[in-house]
């Protein structure tokens, strides 16, 4: 039985990941922060008491801060495969703790690498490693961007993933290890968090249906994406550890569209004119923008014969139709008497 460890776990991708990797008969290990409140309402549905003979997700306490922890966790997960998906993840926030983000996004791969380096070199035994980059990391290039777009990042938190990037890189040309880099453009699902722009139009134009929310407040709707489906793209993840030779990849769909289209398919779905309760509040603008992002995934598709499978109208109507069920569920609380408190808002 393969095993796997997932820095990233709890999150959009993390999730995804474990369910394909279950389902083709690994052990997952993920790796945990401690935190006030629960955090793994994302993989709950996965979990399976240790103690009961049969659990094939693990969780272990561990961060990307802290080496010396990661270190003893492959000691004691002897894993075939790591997947780093950890990060703080959110470009806006990215700007608020440039710091913290360039410690945890970026040096927290150095650390995860030089950990796996260590084992194997003790142990003779070879880790598979895929790094969690970003199409960010093209951030002011011109579309479309593919694996041969020179990097151009425009906020701390793309900087810090151009620093994994070429972490993971020299790691394989210096030491020979298994290490690919995942430039991966943006992907959502029903699971994405609240507060990166998809989900956030889509719970709101769930709240808005059902009259829990009178207005959504967004920044920058000019901004172009090539969103996929997280479900699909975590396939490509797992495919580019299989291969006889590590190497770098670009996973996109090759087409893009507008923040304020998304916004208009998904109020369209329910019947509502985006227009009339779309309002922009400057405080969601970024600092430097990233106008147009639109992948050049053609030699992926060669080298991995990996395609989407979902279409960006799939995409839109998957996510309103989960979140106007959440906001019936909100309602129904809520006529019983309930408090209800809106997860996800701030200023990002
Ligand atoms: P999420 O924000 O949903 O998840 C991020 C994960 O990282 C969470 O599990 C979070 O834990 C964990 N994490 C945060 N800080 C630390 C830390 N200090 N130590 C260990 N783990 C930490 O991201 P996604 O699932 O969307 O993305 C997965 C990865 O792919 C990220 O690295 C992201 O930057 C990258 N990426 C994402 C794309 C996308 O469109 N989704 C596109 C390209 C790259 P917790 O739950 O406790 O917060
Ligand atoms: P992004 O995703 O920055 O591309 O990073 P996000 O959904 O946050 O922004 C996409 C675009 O929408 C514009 N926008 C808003 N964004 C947010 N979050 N909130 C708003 O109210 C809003 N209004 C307009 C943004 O300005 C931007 O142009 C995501 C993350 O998952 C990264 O971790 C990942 O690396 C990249 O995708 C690929």
């Amino acid at each position: 039985m393969k095993k796997a460890l997932l820095t990233g776990i709890t999150g959009q991708d993390g999730s995804y990941l474990t369910e394909l990797l279950l389902a083709k008969g690994y052990e997952v290990h993920g790796v945990i922060r401690r935190a006030s409140t629960f955090n793994t309402d994302r993989i709950d549905h996965l979990y399976r008491d240790p103690h009961e003979s049969g659990a094939k997700m693990l969780l272990h306490y561990g961060d990307l801060a802290d080496a010396s922890g990661l270190r003893v966790l492959l000691e004691r997960v002897q894993p075939d495969e790591v997947y780093n998906l950890g990060a703080q993840s959110h470009v806006k926030v990215s700007y608020d703790q440039a710091e913290y983000t360039a410690d945890v996004t970026g040096l927290g791969t150095l650390r995860l690498l030089e950990a796996i380096r260590d084992y194997q070199d003790r142990t003779g035994q070879q880790v598979r490693f895929y790094q969690a980059s970003s199409s960010e990391m093209f951030g002011a290039a011109k579309p479309p961007q593919g694996l041969h777009t020179p990097f151009h990042p425009r906020s701390p938190y793309a900087v810090a993933k151009v620093y994994s990037y070429w972490q993971t890189v020299n790691h394989r040309e210096a030491y020979d290890m298994y290490s690919c880099n995942g430039i991966l453009f943006n992907h959502e699902s029903p699971r994405r968090g609240e507060t990166f722009v998809t989900r956030k139009i889509t719970r709101a134009v769930g709240r808005i249906k059902m009259g829990l929310q009178p207005k959504l407040y967004l920044g920058n709707l000019d901004a172009k994406r090539d969103w996929g489906h997280a479900r699909d793209y975590v396939e490509a993840m797992w495919m580019m550890l299989q291969q006889d030779a590590p190497r770098d990849y670009c996973i996109a769909t090759g087409e893009a569209y507008s923040v304020r289209e998304f916004a208009q398919r998904a109020f369209d779905l329910v019947g509502l004119d985006a227009e009339e309760y779309i309002e922009i509040d400057p405080r969601y603008f970024r600092p430097a923008e990233v106008d147009y992002l639109l992948g050049d995934a053609t030699e992926t598709r060669e080298v991995l014969g990996w395609t989407p499978k979902t279409s960006f109208d799939q995409l839109v109507q998957e996510m309103v139709e989960h979140d106007l069920e959440l906001a019936q569920q909100e309602k129904t609380l809520i006529d019983a008497g309930h408090q209800i408190a809106l997860k996800g808002v701030g200023n990002t």
